[in-house]
């Protein structure tokens, strides 16, 4: 099957067999009666197993090509799961340019925990050995980055993650698998904050991992239950939902990513414009490879390159939003350094390109000549 028909169709059963609904219902149920103790339909508690969320489990594994999907409430609760993988003493190398959200669980849950991290740059992977010791257990990377679209060639992590035994998980929320799928890769943990363009409809908050190996996803579903940060069935209908359009939305994403992008760089207010399609992004080849498109996100700076002129820019979008999050159809804007990396401090954010004059958008799937009209006014 073609990846627009797994879309639709990856993972599903035919119709519900109760009624020949088309869609899966929406079992919004805690419990499930059991015939005599351990006689069941394979369904014993809503933590443990849930057939809407069962059905989302099996579309997002076969969209990213892997055997298992495994859901939780939020895209940091199932980061929390990955971590909750490691024990004390181990270590783990993340991209340093990563979600604030990410580096704030690392730093402030985990470091207490006793994981240690080396945040380091991946552009150029060749160097990541040097940070590899007999601690290290597992590596964290996002490609594209948030908010800097740097671009990470997972297939050579994955030689290195594969040469020394660590577990490669990779933060696929910006590209989804309709442009990148890293368990194809050599990656053996992809995850999503499916609240992005997995939902697409800015009404969801979700998390997911998908896995290849049978034992890394028994040990994923033990702490999925055990810690039970799990999605409720209405969210995860949701999701489905929004994947049946995922392929339509993805490539409009791209389209007008494109074409605000270019606008951007030829702006004479613009400083620095970042994405991925630019021939003179330093790892555009690595992008061209291993992504079907660029996407939707781009981010930049002004000439002006103050916070004031950042925040009075953001202020004047009309079509764009000023939000946090991104992957909806409607496109939103966002002031990295204040809101979704302020976590970060201003040393660690500024060294990798979080400035002040930062600016993120998300590109949405509005008419073009809106989005850009929108933007010229605002510039
Ligand atoms: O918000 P949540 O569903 O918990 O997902 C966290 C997360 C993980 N990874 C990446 C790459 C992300 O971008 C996010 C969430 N990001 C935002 C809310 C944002 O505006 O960047």
């Amino acid at each position: 099957m073609k990846f627009n028909t797994k879309a639709i169709h990856g993972g599903q059963q035919g119709v519900d067999p109760a009624y020949n609904s088309v869609m899966p219902p929406i079992y919004q149920t805690t419990t499930y009666a059991q015939e005599t103790p351990g006689a069941h339909k394979g369904f014993e508690y809503s933590r443990s197993g849930n057939p809407t969320r069962a059905a989302l489990e099996r579309s997002l594994a076969s969209l990213e090509n892997g055997n298992y999907g495994i859901s939780f409430s939020s895209g940091l609760a199932a980061i929390d799961a990955v971590l909750k993988l490691l024990k004390p003493g181990d270590e783990v190398i993340s991209t340093n340019d990563l979600y604030g959200g990410s580096y704030r669980l690392f730093t402030k849950i985990y470091k207490d925990f006793g994981i240690n991290f080396k945040f380091i740059g991946m552009e150029n992977t060749a160097q990541m050995e040097h940070y590899i010791s007999d601690k290290t257990r597992l590596v964290w990377i996002e490609t594209p980055t948030n908010p800097m679209m740097n671009i990470i060639d997972i297939k050579s992590v994955a030689i290195i993650a594969h040469k020394h035994n660590l577990l490669l998980a990779v933060d696929n929320t910006f590209a989804t698998p309709y442009l990148q799928q890293p368990l194809e890769l050599g990656a053996h943990i992809v995850m999503h904050s499916a609240t992005k363009y997995l939902g697409g409809h800015s009404d969801v908050v979700m998390g997911s991992l998908i896995v290849n190996d049978k034992d890394l996803a028994s040990r994923l579903y033990f702490i999925q239950n055990a810690s039970g940060a799990v999605p409720g069935p209405q969210d995860c209908f949701l999701v489905l939902r929004g994947i049946k359009t995922l392929h339509v939305r993805m490539q409009r994403h791209c389209e007008n990513g494109n074409a605000i992008a270019q606008f951007l760089k030829s702006h004479p207010k613009v400083a620095q414009v970042y994405w991925p399609g630019f021939k003179d992004h330093p790892n555009h080849n690595i992008a061209t490879l291993q992504m079907q498109d660029y996407g939707g996100m781009v981010s930049f700076t002004t000439k002006q390159g103050t916070l004031e002129s950042a925040f009075q820019l953001v202020s004047n979008l009309k079509v764009f939003t000023l939000a946090e999050s991104l992957g909806g159809v409607e496109s939103l804007a966002g002031h990295p350094a204040t809101m979704t990396h302020a976590s970060i401090p201003k040393e660690e954010r500024e060294k990798i390109g979080v400035v002040d004059s930062l600016i993120r958008l998300s590109v949405g799937i509005e008419d073009i000549d809106d989005l850009i009209k929108d933007l010229e006014q605002a510039l």
